[in-house]
């Protein structure tokens, strides 16, 4: 959201009409990823520091530096926090930026998925493990082979296989890659490399991880979006195109994948037969939020799917420092989404 525009917004107002209040108060968090795990609700955010820095499309502004783990018991609960989870200075291929984690679990190890930029300015992804899922969390000396990019976020299958999904453009840096390697060329533009409008637009990839969750054991796919004459959908449809925030859940044994279209601050998803894809775009999820950005998970809980999501409401977009929240989603017969309007 451009910075003059959260200027004219009256914030009491606002939050007078937020359907749902920020989960956690006392820091700041985004990009929350939610699990159930041994019946207990695990969401891992990113945790917004303001960087003293001026407000760019960058991420400048904010200096995200660790990853702090929150429980909760049922959807009424208390948020728990359960502190720092792990901290940039215990991850020693990264230098800074951990943006937006995701965690999984596979024979009682908890991992940690998450993205920071490298020595050399590049996003990485990174896999931490712990016997706890709140952490502490202990960072793999290097990043996963092949990765790039951000906001990893890995679904297990119903046949015990774990993908990954991920990408994200301007500062995650997805457009750079469009040659299969890092294009360092005019290191500070946000958009450039993007295509044309009238181009398809960048997708999203995906890759399956090995056995130990490690690595990837393919090498990453491009995810299709396509409209619903079958097209991929251009890069100029800023309403539906891809962004980040990329999100994998199945509902009625469909693949939903859902991400944000960045810059017009949609929750979009597009449903599959495949993990793979290809995806038909199908609609919104949620319609913009206050805030610099907008990332989500989808979650099952006690058989009913809630949307986690943010919004800079509690910060009065101050910074656009962001706060997690969440709220129920409902589906329509046909499957599709009703879209939620995060103030009513
Ligand atoms: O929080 C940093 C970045 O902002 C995330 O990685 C993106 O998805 C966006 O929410």
């Amino acid at each position: 959201m451009p910075e003059d525009s959260i200027e004219h917004i009256n914030f009491e107002d606002l939050n007078n009409r937020a359907i749902s209040k920020p989960l956690v108060d006392h820091i700041f968090t985004a990009d929350p990823s939610a699990h159930v795990f041994n019946g207990i609700i695990y969401i891992y955010p990113s945790h917004d520091i303001d960087a003293g820095e001026a407000f760019d499309d960058l991420g400048s502004h904010f200096a995200m530096e660790d990853y702090h783990v929150f429980s909760m018991e049922d959807i009424e609960s208390e948020t728990k926090d359960h502190g720092v989870a792990l901290h940039v200075d215990d991850v020693a291929w990264a230098k800074q930026q951990m943006w937006a984690p995701d965690a999984n679990e596979k024979n009682g190890t908890y991992y940690l998925f998450f993205p920071a930029k490298d020595y050399e300015g590049v996003f990485r992804i990174g896999v931490a493990t712990s016997e706890s899922p709140t952490g502490p969390f202990k960072a793999r000396p290097k990043p996963i082979e092949n990765s790039f990019s951000i906001d990893p976020a890995v679904f297990k299958d119903d046949d015990g296989e774990y993908y990954m999904y991920f990408g994200g453009l301007w500062g995650g840096q997805l457009q750079r890659w469009r040659e299969g390697v890092f294009n360092n060329n005019k290191p500070n533009s946000p958009t450039a490399h993007i295509p044309k409008d009238n181009e398809p637009a960048l997708l999203p990839f995906v890759a399956k991880m090995t056995d130990d969750l490690f690595e990837f054991s393919e090498a990453p796919k491009e995810i299709k979006i396509l409209d619903e004459y079958g097209n991929l959908i251009l890069a100029g449809d800023h309403n539906r195109r891809f962004f980040e925030a990329a999100w994998l859940h199945k509902h009625q044994e469909k693949y939903y994948f859902s991400y944000s279209t960045g810059d017009t601050h949609f929750i979009c998803y597009a449903i599959g037969e495949s993990p793979y894809g290809p995806f038909t775009y199908q609609g919104k999820i949620l319609n913009p939020v206050v805030g610099w950005t907008s990332h989500h998970s989808i979650c099952t809980i006690k058989g009913k799917d809630y949307l986690f999501y943010h919004d800079s409401s509690l910060s009065k977009g101050v910074t656009h420092l962001r706060s997690i929240k969440m709220t129920e989603i409902k589906y329509r017969e046909d499957g599709t989404i009703e879209t939620i309007n995060p103030y009513s």
